[in-house]
């Protein structure tokens, strides 16, 4: 049999919701199979349906377990969920991947629930590659709900950014630095933040750290979780961010962190630089370039995953982010950019593909490499040079 008519039978049966031939568009796609992309092609007209979730966070925050039990809402809100959880450790990673199915064994039984792992094989720090093409053939299988679970690592969080919908960024209390959230870079990301473990100490001050650094991205607009509650100030209190250009409303934020009395001058300082670059970052996506629109403010909240406490507001916050971004346009406007993006990403491989392989052939490619490394040539005239002989013939 040809791949084409493997990857037609296969599809007929994934349409019929066999979990077992899931399975194995799975594994064909992480094995690179010929077949992959024939049952791509084929599930694509399905895919674009599934409310896709990332959760990131530090190892050992309470991912799994509360994935786990997210999983477990939105089955009682009667949807069915597919889990993706990227290990990004290594691909002998047997052990974090019984782990998981251990912490996860309340709803493996669950029909309704698919859960696996993805090694991210030779991708240091990042998402596996096949993250997204997984991510397409649970969408086209008809799961409602699809989370994708990775360790952040400043990699993998720009990606699962590009992946998912919603993004929620997990934390837990007493990293011992309160501006943790700065340095570990996650602000811009976020679009629902969780502070798990709050059984533990220092919670609702790693809450309200993330709250002020949130204040200050949000340029003191009112957002449709929460509306500023800091009064206007009068007169410009001495801010070390004095000097950097602050998003409006910043000001009052940072006063209110400086007010927490633990942070250096230069904390502050730097947290104003970045807070203005997140804003920036954060504003098309949350709707804060322009006073007036709609826009989207992170809430901050608490959960105690292990017990199941909070859960139910975390995704009450999740469905209303994805009503946000139905109701502004933006799940529209994310389908366009995504596949404008998709059409270059693949042009761009297979035209650099196909280049490369003629002037393979040709033996000019092992030439010019020589020529390069040698210094006989720099490296700009010898891609023209390529380009110009085999590109496109
Ligand atoms: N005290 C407390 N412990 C928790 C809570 N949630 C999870 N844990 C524990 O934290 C440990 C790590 O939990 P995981 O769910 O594996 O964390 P993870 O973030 O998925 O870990 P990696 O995938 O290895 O990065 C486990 O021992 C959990 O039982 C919580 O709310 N409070
Ligand atoms: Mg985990």
């Amino acid at each position: 049999m040809k791949p084409e008519d493997r990857a037609a039978e296969l599809f007929a049966r994934l349409r019929s919701g066999d979990r077992r031939a899931l399975a194995r568009a799975i594994t064909w796609i992480e094995n690179g199979a010929e077949e992959a992309t024939a049952l791509l092609r084929l599930v694509y007209p399905l895919t674009g349906r599934a409310h896709v979730v990332g959760i990131t966070g530090p190892p050992g925050a309470g991912k799994s377990t509360l994935v786990d039990r997210l999983a477990s809402e939105q089955r009682a809100r009667g949807r069915t969920v597919a889990i993706v959880a990227v290990d990004p450790t290594s691909p002998f990673s047997g052990g974090a991947i019984l782990g998981d199915r251990i912490r996860m064994q309340r709803t493996l039984t669950d029909p309704g629930v698919f859960m696996r792992s993805l090694a991210a094989r030779g991708h240091l720090g990042g998402l596996s590659p096949a993250t997204g093409e997984v991510v397409s053939v649970l969408d086209a299988f008809g799961f409602d709900v699809i989370l994708v679970e990775t360790v952040g690592t400043g990699q993998s969080e720009v990606e699962i950014m590009a992946l998912a919908h919603t993004t929620c960024v997990v934390v837990v209390p007493g990293l011992g630095d309160e501006i943790q959230a700065i340095k570990a870079g996650i602000l811009e990301i976020g679009d629902v933040f969780v502070c798990n473990k709050a059984d533990r100490d220092g919670a609702d001050r790693t809450v309200n750290e993330i709250e002020m650094m949130l204040d200050l991205g949000h340029m003191g607009q009112p957002g449709i979780n929460r509306w500023p509650a800091e009064p206007a100030e009068g007169g410009g209190a001495q801010s070390p961010a004095a000097g950097a250009a602050l998003p409006p409303g910043a000001d009052a934020a940072l006063r209110r962190l400086d007010r927490t009395g633990h942070h250096s001058a230069a904390d502050l300082a730097r947290a104003a630089g970045y807070m203005t670059r997140a804003a920036v970052h954060a504003a098309e996506r949350h709707g804060t370039a322009n006073p007036g629109d709609i826009s989207w403010r992170p809430p901050v909240l608490k959960t105690v995953a292990k017990d199941g406490q909070g859960v139910e507001a975390v995704v009450d916050r999740l469905d209303e982010h994805l009503t946000f971004l139905r109701e502004t346009g933006r799940w529209e406007a994310r389908r366009e950019k995504d596949a404008a993006l998709r059409l270059q990403e693949l042009v761009g491989q297979r035209a650099a593909r196909a280049t490369l392989d003629r002037a393979r052939a040709a033996g000019d490619l092992e030439l010019l490499v020589r020529q390069v490394a040698e210094r006989r040539l720099d490296p700009y005239t010898a891609a023209d040079e390529i380009l110009r002989n085999h590109w496109g013939r």
